[in-house]
């Protein structure tokens, strides 16, 4: 299968964030995507392409224009501030506050559209986003060209961003831009299945009244784990979306028995829905090594994962998401693909 791959992640480098009381080194680092290109190249996966420039105009049908025109003045402004080193917000818009009034200031702009201090700026980071974001619509332009699955190889990810907020590693949504883009170009209908360990909170919200996209998620239970607002099960979307939202939240220590009977059901539900095209937010974090994630799953379940995606038969973008077990994510990731292709 073909790969969509941008250098360009690298500007988006030396992230902090904030764990268990204390700024380290964000989890979220370059060597994921790196060490998923050189596994692909290893095994042979097939040939990987550089990006083509999109325009953002896909995108502001899930998110709000004016949160995407902020994202590339975040950086600039925070250092005509003065300072130097990670941008992150210190305050969030909670319940009962004010979500109509947009602040003058660059903290409280940051606040505003942001749902945790998991999205640091560094310099690079507005151009890796755009590459991120350029890398999915490539990816899907190849499936809407007639390859049966091709692989956008995102950094940052994008599941955990909602309409109008970055939250949790993610800035634009590449896998809902990318479903976007499906109806846009003429699919009546799109599922996105997302396997990642934490619940695509952002992907929920932004489709969450829309009947012609299909969420389905499995994740750690939010009653446990973070996005911790989002992610029950008793979700099942609303007005002309109600029915088209499905959430599977598994409990810390699930593993590959347990985990694959929700993907089977899930699997069901997706092939009554029949849609034109599969968008898989794939995240390895899954894994029961990684080091902020508590299932089970093991390095040989990630190519069961592919191969009962593929054995639904659709066309499938598989958009790279979460896994942060760096030695093995290039393994594992590769795993699911290698998977889907049967071998
Ligand atoms: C770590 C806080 C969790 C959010 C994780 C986002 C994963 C994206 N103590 N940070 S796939
Ligand atoms: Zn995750």
């Amino acid at each position: 299968m073909k790969t969509v791959y941008s250098p360009r992640h690298h500007g988006h480098s030396g992230n902090v964030e904030l764990v268990a009381g204390t700024i380290v080194p964000a989890f979220e680092m370059p060597s994921r995507a790196e060490f998923i290109l050189s596994r692909l190249n290893e095994v042979n996966l097939g040939p990987v392409l550089a990006p083509e420039e999109h325009s953002l105009d896909t995108a502001a049908k899930v998110h709000d224009r004016a949160y995407l025109d902020f994202l590339p003045t975040i950086y600039d402004r925070w250092t005509a501030e003065g300072r130097t080193g990670t941008a992150l917000p210190f305050t969030w818009p909670t319940r009962g506050l004010r979500g109509d009034k947009l602040p003058d200031f660059i903290d409280g702009q940051l606040g505003f559209y942001s749902f945790d201090g998991g999205c640091g700026f560094v310099a690079g980071t507005w151009d890796a986003i755009k590459s991120s974001h350029d890398v999915a619509l490539t990816a899907a332009g190849l499936v809407n060209g007639g390859e049966n699955v091709a692989f956008a190889l995102c950094r940052p990810p994008g599941h955990h961003s909602g309409h109008n907020f970055m939250a949790g590693y993610c800035y634009i949504n590449n896998a809902a831009v990318a479903a976007q883009w499906f109806l846009d170009q003429g699919a009546s209908r799109v599922s996105i299945l997302d396997v990642d360990y934490h619940h695509g909170n952002g992907t929920q919200e932004i489709f969450y009244r829309r009947s012609d996209v299909q969420v389905i998620n499995l994740h750690a239970d939010p009653m446990q784990e973070y996005p911790y607002f989002l992610g029950h099960a008793d979700e099942k979307g609303e007005g002309a979306g109600e029915g088209f939202n499905l959430n599977y939240p598994l409990r810390w220590g699930t593993s590959w028995e347990t985990w694959s009977a929700a993907l089977e059901d899930a699997c069901a539900k997706l092939k009554d829905y029949a849609p034109d095209v599969v968008v898989v937010s794939l995240g390895v974090d899954t894994y029961e090594k990684d080091p902020i994630s508590k299932f089970k799953l093991k390095t040989e379940d990630f190519p069961r994962i592919g191969a009962r995606i593929a054995r639904l038969g659709l066309p499938t973008l598989v958009v790279m998401e979460g896994g942060y077990a760096v030695a093995d994510i290039g393994t594992n990731a590769v795993g699911v693909l290698t998977g889907f292709e049967g071998r």
